[in-house]
Formats: structure tokens, C-alpha cells, sequence
């Protein structure tokens, strides 16, 4: 395949069409001013500011990085362990510059990072590693039993000094909670859906429609 003769990528993953990347940022931007301005966002402020005077400007507190895409496989260019497996798994081979329709099926915002959940179908999670929420264990103890895709997301930004891989991290602990039986605390109806706080400025914000949002499977080299 076109794969064989290829040096391995930082990463692989689904890149959203440039259309829907602008639907996306938007939707995304809008969540963030509308949820700046609820007074249960207010009540729990400090843990964005750490401090209880002060006020913050969610759409200045996150930084965009880069173009839109939901990473399958990290590589770092064949230094992350099981690389060189991901490369060679046939359904690799197979999509590689196929593309997909991903469903985004929730926000989710941390004093750490802004993303959306994907939620992945049986074909798409051929693609996806199986290790991938047991190899984010040390961060998050209960990742391993969540099911095979959980930490599937798109990064829409990051606060100051945090790296993107945060994201998934972030995720996967409020999907934990979740496993655990914790309901949150059910915020209010927004016009996108229902917006649950877990805590310790974790947010979820559940589409009622999920947006559909077309990806090519393809890799990224810097
Ligand atoms: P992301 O998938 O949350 O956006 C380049 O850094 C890309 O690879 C980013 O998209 C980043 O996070 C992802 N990434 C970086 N390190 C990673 C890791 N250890 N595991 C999984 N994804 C990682």
C-alpha cells in the first residue's frame, strides 16, 4: 500500500473538512460566550481564576490549535510505542485518505481545555487503537474500563501552557464519573441540549443533534 514506503507520522487521525471546521469553531465559540454569561458558570468561576473576585473571558482563556482533527494514533514519528503496528494494521492501509462522517456528540470544557466528544461507529473504531484509554490509566485509573473509544475527541483549544493531549485526559475523567454513577448536576436546557457540571470546572454540554461532521482519515507530519 501507499503506506509501506511512508517515514511514520507525528499522528494519525480523521481532519474535518475546512465547510464544518468553521461550523465547528463557531458552535464551539458560542458555548463559550452563552456559558460565561449563566450564573451557576459565575458560581463556580474560581475554578477557572482560582481566585473569587475575578471575572474570565472564556473565549480569550483558550488558545485554537491548529487545524480541526480527531487523533486515532500518536506516533511521534514511530518513537511511541506501538507505532509501527498502528502502520501496519490493514484497516490503516485500507481508509487511509478515505473519508468519514464523524458524530460529535457533546462539548465539554475544563479550566484546562475545550473539546467535543465523537462518538465513533463500529467501522471507525477499526481504526482505533486498542490500548488507547488503557494507556491513559496513570492519568485517569479508571480509563481502562471505559469502552474501546471513549477518548475519542476534537481539540478546540487549550489554556495557556497546556499541551493538547490534555483533551482526551479531560474526557475520559468525566466519562469515569459518569461510570461511577455520578450524574452531575444537570445546569440547565441549553438550545444545543443539556449542560451538566461534574465539578472542579468540568462542563458538559450534550448535543441533542450531534453534529455530522465530515472527515478525511489521513496522517500529519510537521
Ligand atoms: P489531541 O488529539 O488531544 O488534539 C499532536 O500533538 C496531536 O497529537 C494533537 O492533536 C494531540 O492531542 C495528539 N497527542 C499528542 N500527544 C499524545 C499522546 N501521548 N497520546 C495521544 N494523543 C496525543
Amino acid at each position: 500500500g501507499p503506506l509501506e514506503e511512508m517515514s511514520i507520522p507525528l499522528y494519525f487521525g480523521w481532519f474535518l473538512l475546512s465547510s464544518v471546521q468553521d461550523k465547528v469553531r463557531c458552535t464551539s465559540m458560542d458555548f463559550l460566550k452563552t456559558l460565561d454569561t449563566l450564573e451557576a458558570f459565575k458560581k463556580h468561576m474560581t475554578d477557572f481564576t482560582g481566585k473569587a473576585e475575578k471575572e474570565v473571558d472564556l473565549e480569550q482563556y483558550f488558545e485554537a490549535k491548529g487545524t480541526l482533527h480527531c487523533t486515532t494514533k500518536f506516533c511521534n514519528y514511530g518513537k511511541a510505542e506501538g507505532a509501527k503496528e498502528y502502520v501496519q494494521n490493514p484497516a490503516v492501509q485500507d481508509f487511509y485518505g478515505s473519508t468519514f462522517e464523524l458524530s460529535l456528540s457533546a462539548l465539554f470544557v475544563t479550566p484546562r481545555t475545550v473539546g467535543a466528544r465523537v462518538s465513533l461507529t463500529e467501522e471507525q473504531l477499526k481504526l482505533w487503537p486498542a490500548d488507547a484509554e488503557k494507556e491513559a490509566e496513570s492519568a485517569v485509573p479508571a480509563a481502562a474500563s471505559l469502552p474501546l473509544g471513549s477518548r475519542a475527541h476534537v481539540t478546540l483549544g487549550c489554556a495557556e501552557g497546556v499541551e493538547p493531549v490534555q483533551t482526551g485526559l479531560d474526557l475520559l475523567q468525566i466519562l469515569a464519573l459518569q461510570q461511577e454513577g455520578q450524574q452531575g448536576e444537570l445546569v440547565e436546557e441549553m438550545e444545543l441540549g443539556p449542560l451538566t457540571y461534574y465539578g472542579e470546572g468540568r462542563w458538559l454540554l450534550s448535543l441533542r443533534e450531534p453534529i455530522c461532521a465530515p472527515a478525511c482519515f489521513s496522517s500529519f507530519y510537521k
